[in-house]
């Protein structure tokens, strides 16, 4: 198999009471997984079973729908487990705190925004914290799997922070309360993540 599911690192229920065990049971073993079975059917004896996540998402636009929505969430899951940790790590710091300072105006500002860009999303998809290749950062949002990655976003950048707000990643805890999850998921964010990912 050319894509594989990740391990999460940490158990089911270490974000809580953030986010459910069971959501996470689901949402990892169900949905995450779902998407890497149906990406290796997708690229299964084609070139782009060989293909990085990173390459796929570059071309998306040559690729099937298959290819993009499953594609776009194996990497966009793959990221988001890492970005959480329980209890959260750290703050914004050194550069990363300077660029948002920025951008946003202050961390409050930048938290605003965030959550602004992930309540509004209409239906399924993800809100994000992009760095442009001149190192400051903007918010966007993507419908469905897609991401910033991908040659057919809105806002095209590396994606160092990312909300998941398909109802399958809150429905069972927050059911259509979508703002107290995003309030929640302030409470687990690895920042040390995020800033490995912005300095890389
Ligand atoms: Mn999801």
């Amino acid at each position: 198999m050319a894509f594989t599911l990740p391990s999460l690192p940490y158990d089911f229920n270490a974000l809580e009471p953030h986010i459910d065990a069971r959501t996470m049971e689901i949402h990892h073993g169900k949905h995450h997984a779902a998407y890497v079975n149906n990406l290796n059917a997708a690229t299964k004896d084609t070139p782009l079973e060989n293909m990085s996540l990173e390459e796929l998402m570059a071309g998306i636009s040559r690729y099937s729908m298959a290819v993009r929505n499953n594609g776009g969430g194996h990497y966009n899951h793959s990221l988001f487990w890492e970005l959480m940790t329980p209890g959260g790590a750290g703050s914004p710091q050194g550069a990363l705190a300077a660029a948002i300072d920025e951008a946003f105006g202050s961390y409050d500002g930048f938290k605003a925004a965030f959550a602004n860009a992930a309540t509004t999303r209409f239906g399924s998809g993800w809100a994000w914290l992009v760095k442009n290749p001149d190192g400051t950062l903007v918010i966007s949002s993507t419908p469905n799997q897609d991401n910033p990655l991908m040659d057919v976003a809105e806002v095209k950048g590396k994606p160092v922070l990312g909300i998941d707000v398909w109802e399958h990643a809150y429905y069972l805890n927050y059911q259509n309360r979508r703002p107290d999850y995003i309030n929640a998921f302030f409470n687990v964010i690895n920042w040390t993540k995020v800033a490995a990912l912005f300095e890389a």
